[in-house]
């Protein structure tokens, strides 16, 4: 059998003869890492790369553009987004967990791999591992001999989709976290990880770390000594893994990665978008604590000297990225919304389903999946420049074989249309066979030579006579771009007007939106669950503060807040007489909307009240992640009857006030 500390010596040891680029993978190349994807061969001629390039597990990746996240674990039974680490394993029981149903809705949802939660920031292990007690061995699930991990990794494989794992750095439950002793037993996760399960398409290393937890019974603070960086050393991680699995995609990992967040858990990444990033920008929050909307995860770096693609991360369900009684799925008209703002705009696209208790998907959020399935397939049903004729005045070398207009439209991603070194504005025409309407247009660069085009735009025919119909700034591997309004033409033209090297365009194509898919309906969907009704609502009592009406408007947008002075710090908190009394089940809390994370109110007490005299806490906890992903919250508690509720704010995640932007409950 395999045995952790030995296999991670070895690895240290052979890592000498590695090459010294490892770890920048700008750099890396299948000649440096053995048993690395190896690229095609390039066409006699064809232009130099330009600036950073993917290795061939990127360029792979950057192809797969769908894929599903699972979050499963102790806080699918607290209700908790975050875990503190003192959770019993015991909570762990699923009566029917079925990884099969679970994976083969996901294939079904036309996703090409799934990334389960092995390991989430409250540091219970869903596999068997040697390297903690914290682990499922201790759960009653199967008598402490499950293992969910492998159940993943096999359902995966048996319906064709790639596996790959989420593994948190930060450990709320580690008596060493913070320590040496943590940074061994997390080594050694990887490596069982890695080694025990087949391939790894992906390894994620979220970005949050340190802060509060169990500590082993310690229940403090901690950090990371020096800085995540240097504290796990990812370096040496990036270094490892490359041994264990030299194709899997690191997704984090400070800037030694090979993927990057994509600046939101909305999903969507910013426009223009950039697969590069430079040494110092950082791709995640961790680092980030104020304005985090202004990080270039979102949009990347031209020039920059690491090629780092984005991954759009966002949960299917709006209650978060772990199941939570009452939760409602996003509909599938937002989730196209967020196709176009994420897989459109050049980025993977990873969603998240969560199992409920039973170890089972939620039946709405697959329904709503496979809505979405269907407006993707009735989107790309057509192609309309699929073999079209197509033809440019500027071909490279004149060498209309390798690198003629026509390679844009034969559906082949590996050959492309490129222009001699020194031009860089250029333009192709492609002649449909007939009239055809369409109103969204697609086009692609081959990334293998890098990132170039800065802007370009598609032009029409019209009465004969060209008409710009839409304008793009970057492409990437790929830009997707609704058009404004519906066209009607034979003939469109591919103008580059912009690009930091001759164009090496791979593909054109034109498809036409679904009938009846309303995106406009989509942006306009409410940040808030329709609870108990607040018209007869009052505020008896707002200890502090600025507009406490706010928090019960039913407006997202406004909010209450107190002031950073020494009398209005947490704890504040707000009264509200609903009326008549009513039998509640739970709360909701929209943290403030407006982009700053000031004063948001990361941990509450909640009381009920039948006269507004005696008071009953029912609730008390932590908001979990709301940094990364402010939606609203729902806590449930034991139904019980009450007129009056008071919410208190008793800690925030920055600046010491508290706020809030809605409350509501539910019966
Ligand atoms: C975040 C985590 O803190 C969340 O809990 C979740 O796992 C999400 C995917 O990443 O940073
Ligand atoms: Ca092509």
């Amino acid at each position: 059998m395999f045995s952790p500390t030995r296999k991670i010596l070895s690895l240290v040891a052979a890592c000498a003869s590695i090459s010294a680029f490892i770890g920048v993978p700008a750099e890396l190349s299948a000649k440096d890492v053995p048993g690395m994807l190896q690229s095609p061969k390039q066409p006699a001629g064809a232009p130099k790369p330009h600036g950073a390039t993917p290795t061939e597990p990127q360029v792979q990746w950057q192809r797969m553009e769908f894929y599903g996240f699972t979050h499963f674990g102790l806080n699918t039974f607290t209700g908790r987004e975050w875990g503190y680490g003192d959770e019993s394993p015991e909570l762990f029981n699923p009566t029917k967990f079925n990884a099969d149903g679970i994976v083969k809705a996901f294939k079904d949802g036309g996703m090409t791999g799934l990334i389960y939660t092995a390991k989430h920031h409250d540091g219970w292990c869903s596999w068997p591992t040697k390297t903690t007690e914290h682990s499922i061995k201790k759960s009653p699930w199967k008598k402490g001999k499950g293992d969910v991990v492998k159940e993943f990794a096999e359902a995966c494989k048996k319906h064709g989709i790639k596996f790959g794992t989420y593994l948190s750095p930060w450990d709320r439950n580690h008596p060493e976290y913070g320590r040496d002793g943590y940074i061994k037993a997390y080594y050694g996760q990887i490596e069982e990880l890695l080694t025990n399960y087949g391939d790894v398409f992906e390894i994620w290393f979220d970005g949050a770390n340190g802060g509060d937890g169990y500590y082993g019974g310690a229940r403090e603070s901690r950090n990371t000594p020096g800085g995540a960086d240097k504290y796990y050393n990812f370096e040496q991680i990036v270094k490892n893994i490359r041994k264990m699995q030299p194709n899997c995609i690191i997704w984090g990992a400070s800037h030694y990665g090979d993927a990057r967040w994509g600046g939101s858990e909305k999903g969507h990444v910013g426009y223009p978008h950039w697969h590069t990033l430079g040494t110092k920008h950082a791709p995640h929050p961790a680092t980030c604590k104020e304005n985090c909307r202004h990080v270039p995860a979102a949009h990347g770096v031209p020039g920059g000297d690491r090629w780092v693609p984005a991954e759009g991360d966002t949960p299917i369900n709006h209650s978060g990225w772990f199941w939570h009684q009452g939760g409602r799925p996003k509909s599938p008209e937002q989730l196209m919304q967020v196709w176009f703002d994420c897989v459109g705009r050049g980025a993977n696209l990873i969603l998240n389903l969560a199992p409920d208790k039973t170890g089972n998907l939620d039946p709405r959020d697959v329904e709503s999946l496979m809505g979405f399935k269907k407006l993707r397939d009735a989107l790309y049903k057509k192609d309309f420049a699929l073999n079209a004729k197509a033809k440019a005045k500027a071909v490279r070398r004149g060498n209309e074989k390798s690198f003629g207009a026509k390679n844009l439209v034969d559906g082949d991603l590996d050959t492309y249309w490129a222009t001699n070194d020194d031009v860089t504005k250029a333009a192709a025409i492609i002649a449909l066979p007939a009239k055809t309407t369409f109103d969204v247009v697609r086009v692609r660069e081959e990334i293998r030579l890098g990132q170039r085009v800065a802007a370009w735009a598609l032009d029409a025919e019209i009465d004969g006579k060209w008409q710009e119909v839409v304008a793009g700034q970057t492409i990437g591997v790929q830009a997707m771009l609704v058009l404004p309004k519906k066209v009607t033409a034979q003939r469109v033209r591919l103008r580059i007007i912009d690009s930091e090297a001759c164009p090496c365009i791979s593909e054109l194509s034109l498809f036409k939106l679904p009938e009846g898919l309303n995106l406009k309906k989509a942006e306009n969907a409410p940040a808030i669950t329709a609870g108990v009704p607040k018209t007869k609502w009052k505020i008896v009592k707002a200890t502090a503060g600025t507009n406490p009406k706010a928090a019960i408007d039913g407006n997202a947008a406004t909010f209450w807040h107190t002031h950073m002075k020494q009398e209005m710090r947490p704890p504040q908190s707000l009264t509200v007489d609903m009326g008549e009394a009513r039998k509640l089940r739970a709360f909701t809390y929209l943290p403030r909307q407006d982009g700053s994370t000031n004063g948001m109110t990361d941990r509450y007490v909640f009381e009920i009240s039948l006269d507004g005299k005696k008071w009953k806490k029912v609730a008390e906890g932590e908001f979990g992640n709301l940094r990364a992903n402010p939606i609203e919250q729902t806590i449930t508690f034991p139904p019980e009857k009450a007129r009056y509720f008071r919410f208190t704010g008793t800690h925030a995640l920055d600046k010491n006030h508290v706020s809030a932007a809605e409350i509501g409950v539910l019966e």
